[in-house]
């Protein structure tokens, strides 16, 4: 027996016509932002895939069964609905059995588009390693599941509240290719560069689409990075949020703050400290990646299908 998936009308289609099709998260939409802007920017995202050519999944975990692709009824009722848990792919087996909602992150997102066999799966900002995981061992399941399931990954890299160089050095030891679309950086979400350079620029998205293959073909057992920056004028500058974030870092230490709060936590200082611009960017990066996201999966659809 295998785990019930249930595909929304449109996505259902779209397999069946052969379109790409772009899996989303949920967690961004319950912890992520606050409602209505969760909603409204879910609903953002979703026609930003289908902007670039295809068509959105976005994926969640109700009455026992993971749903591939939501429609407005459901984005409004993630939205809207308090206290959904996180649900991690650790997590997964357990809530799917429970039965009731529940919101994925990248890790579990990978593994239910794998399963629904959607090569494509876009969130502007990963989880990666912590800041300080030398001595917490905070380090994202989503990183380790880039090395189980094979989807083509397509985000504005990680926040910088994040080790980002750790987080680089993690994908390389477990050979997880990364490339930066157009352009030199590994990005840092709202911020157009980390600092860190990618190690490899590709351009073109046919190249890319080849890229991605060769790399199952290969015998690659899991994802594929692919890096778009947010637009600069919608960027926040890395520089200016480095302070606040250290120090919101040392007093969620202090406070005791760990483990899946210290996102929302570090989050929520960066908000305070920009006045709400963090905010706006926020949205603004979670849109255009999925654009990039929808055209870079078209592309992939045209060599290979
Ligand atoms: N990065 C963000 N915002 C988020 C997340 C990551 O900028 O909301 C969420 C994503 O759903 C991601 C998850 O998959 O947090 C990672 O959580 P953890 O570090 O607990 O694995
Ligand atoms: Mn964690």
């Amino acid at each position: 027996m295998s785990v019930p998936l249930v595909y929304s009308e449109e996505v259902a289609e779209a397999i069946t016509a052969g379109q790409p099709v772009v899996a989303l998260e949920s967690n961004v939409i319950t912890h992520g932002l606050d409602y209505p802007e969760n909603a409204e920017t879910a609903r953002r995202v979703q026609d930003a895939v289908r902007a670039g050519g295809a068509v959105p999944a976005t994926i969640g975990i109700d009455g026992g069964r993971i749903l591939v692709g939501m429609t407005d009824t459901d984005i409004e009722r993630f939205a809207s609905t308090p206290k959904i848990p996180k649900v991690s792919s650790r997590d997964l087996p357990i809530v799917l059995a429970r039965g009731g909602m529940g919101a994925t992150t990248v890790a579990s997102s990978v593994i239910a588009a794998e399963l629904a066999g959607l090569k494509f799966f876009s969130s502007a900002g990963i989880g990666g390693v912590h800041r300080g995981a030398e001595r917490t061992m905070d380090v994202s399941s989503d990183l380790i599941q880039f090395t189980r399931s094979k989807v083509a990954v397509v985000c504005a890299g990680a926040k910088n509240i994040l080790d980002l160089g750790l987080t680089m050095e993690f994908l390389e030891t477990h050979c997880v290719p990364v490339v930066a679309y157009r352009s030199d950086d590994f990005p840092a979400f709202y911020c157009v560069s980390s600092g860190l350079r990618s190690p490899h620029r590709v351009d073109d998205p046919a190249v890319l689409a080849h890229a991605i293959e060769n790399h199952w073909r290969l015998g690659g057992p899991g994802s594929f990075l692919v890096t778009t920056p947010t637009r600069p004028g919608d960027a926040i500058d890395g520089g200016e949020v480095e302070a606040v974030i250290a120090e919101a870092v040392e007093r969620a230490d202090r406070d005791g703050v760990s483990g899946q709060a210290i996102t929302k936590y570090l989050m929520k200082a960066v908000e305070r400290a920009t006045e709400g611009r963090s905010a706006k960017a926020n949205m603004a990066v979670l849109v255009s990646t999925a654009e990039v996201a929808g055209e870079l999966a078209t592309a992939h659809a045209r060599e290979f299908s």
